[in-house]
């Protein structure tokens, strides 16, 4: 089977929905047909300052997420990054043959440096791009199924790949982004210019998987509309709508023109409720296993260990080919 690789930062206490339907659902549906490896990217997350007791329960919150979803471990490979060493070993030697002119042009370093200002805008956070390249290319991943706002960065992970083989012979597959169509980018319900984000500083526009669900219909059946009483989708002059549009559609595969038809004449409390009964009927079993599998969570740090050696496995021999192939000398 070809490989899959795809991760999140566990750098809130929840998932919220534009990691569910631009990454989680995508991986759900795509697991069968790869061999695929789904990360808890820890170090990814600690590129922002994080709290150390509050890093822990939340990598383990993640992962229970994945489970939740419906992410198999005995069939996909599902693991913590920091288990693994290999991602730092080679986010090293790729980040030697990264431009720093190329790497400044990631728009997502630029919108988080805005954010932090300069101060705390760690070196970590712009490499971050770097250490994704890693990830992917030590599984020889063929698919990295993603969100729109990581679409760069997979350009990015090309680049170093097809730059390494040629200057040191063939060693990285060359990986490919699958994104979900049109509905790929998920806005925050308050904010809709600005993507959903897990770590944004209002929670009232974030739907997290795991709110009270009560919470989640409250977030929804508050979010920003306009005032011109049409539900139809444009995305330039009616955001908040079609925002909702977006997830309606992405939730239960009907699409956008079929969802403007069924609200045609009607107002934007029908479009809300019909959104808020969509995310509800999705979340409630999720939150629920979820929950569960949280309180024993020595056993899920024993499948995530076995799952990192199995991990380890297959890191390990592409990093071996790199360090050769880069010219280490190795112990004997
Ligand atoms: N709003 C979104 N719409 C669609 N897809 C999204 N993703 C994130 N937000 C949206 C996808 O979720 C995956 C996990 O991303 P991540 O945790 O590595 O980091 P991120 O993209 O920075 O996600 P967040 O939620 O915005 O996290 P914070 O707040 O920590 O930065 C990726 O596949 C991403 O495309």
């Amino acid at each position: 089977k070809p490989r899959l690789f795809s991760g999140m930062q566990p750098s809130a206490d929840s998932l919220q929905i534009g990691n569910y339907i631009g990454a989680l659902k995508q991986w759900r549906d795509m697991q069968d047909d790869y061999d695929a490896f789904f990360t808890v990217v820890d170090l990814h997350a600690i590129t922002v300052q994080q709290d150390p007791q509050e890093l822990r329960q939340k990598t383990r919150r993640t992962a229970a997420q994945y489970i939740a979803a419906g992410i198999d471990s005995t069939k996909s490979t599902l693991y913590v990054q920091s288990q693994v060493p290999a991602h730092a070993e080679l986010a090293w030697v790729l980040s030697t043959i990264t431009g720093f002119g190329e790497a400044g042009r990631m728009t997502q370093f630029k919108d988080k440096s805005q954010r932090y200002g300069t101060d705390k805008t760690s070196v970590g956070l712009f490499t971050y791009p770097v250490l994704m390249a890693a990830d992917i290319l030590l599984f020889q991943a063929e698919a990295v199924p993603v969100g729109d706002d990581q679409k760069q960065h997979v350009e990015l992970t090309r680049d170093l790949a097809e730059r390494f083989n040629s200057r040191f012979g063939e060693t990285f597959t060359i990986p490919t982004a699958t994104i979900p169509g049109e509905t790929a980018r998920i806005y925050d319900l308050q904010n809709p210019s600005s993507k959903m984000s897990k770590s944004a500083e209002s929670q009232a526009g974030v739907l997290y998987l795991l709110d009270d669900i009560n919470v989640t219909a409250k977030k929804i059946m508050r979010a920003m509309t306009d005032s011109e009483g049409v539900v139809r989708y444009d995305r330039e002059n009616k955001p908040g709508v079609s925002n909702l549009l977006s997830i309606q559609s992405a939730l239960t595969g009907q699409t956008i023109t079929q969802l403007e038809e069924e609200y045609a004449g009607k107002q934007y409390g029908h479009l809300k409720q019909g959104v808020r009964d969509a995310v509800v009927a999705e979340f409630e079993p999720v939150r629920a296993r979820a929950l569960e599998l949280l309180e024993d969570p020595a056993e899920l740090d024993r499948v995530l260990a076995d799952n990192a050696d199995r991990a380890a496995e297959v890191a390990e021999e592409t990093l071996k080919k790199v360090y050769d192939r880069v010219g280490l000398l190795r112990r004997g």
